[in-house]
């Protein structure tokens, strides 16, 4: 069975972060395949990753890392399909120079950048989602409905009190 989006990390340690990723398209019916794939440590199975996603079936591809993380940027230089890059934070600099390395990238490389942690996760699990959801109404309206009820939920809890 061909799986729909690839989640990619740098290491064993970014999946607490990445699973928020795996959790949002799970919400939505989505497959996914969760594997590391580090840029600076193990740079061959990195491009044959890239290299091959596409032929693999993937529609999408989530990468997270922390630091100094080059991993979405140089999976996006090797392939067609849509890159989310997803900046874990970092010990030493709590995520920002993972948000810099991920989002600075040059003209005529794109990756889709989200928020530093957990939410910049989950988020791009969502992210992911919407982009598959464009070309099957069924994913589509299982999107809509989740969004109409949060939005019912914060409307039944709008009114906070009067003095
Ligand atoms: C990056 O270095 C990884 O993406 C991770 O966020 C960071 C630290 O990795 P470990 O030292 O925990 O393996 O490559």
């Amino acid at each position: 069975m061909t799986v729909s989006v690839a989640v990619v990390m740098g290491s064993q340690s970014d999946w607490e972060t990445m699973k928020e990723a795996c959790d949002a398209l799970t919400q939505f019916g989505v497959s996914w395949k969760a594997e590391v794939v580090s840029a600076h440590r193990t740079p061959q199975r990195m491009y044959d990753f890239a290299k091959s996603a596409a032929d693999q079936g993937y529609k999408v591809i989530i990468a997270g890392a922390g630091g100094a993380a080059h991993l979405p940027g140089m999976i996006a230089a090797m392939t067609p399909l849509p890159v989310l890059g997803v900046p874990v934070q970092s010990r030493s600099l709590s995520g920002l120079d993972s948000l810099l390395s991920i989002v600075q990238m040059p003209k005529g490389v794109a990756v889709g950048t989200l928020a530093i942690g957990s939410a910049g996760a989950y988020n791009a699990g969502l992210l992911a989602a919407q982009m598959l959801g464009s070309d099957d109404p069924a994913l589509q309206k299982r999107i809509a409905d989740w969004k109409a009820a949060r939005a019912d939920q914060v409307l039944a809890d709008a009114e906070l009190g009067q003095g």
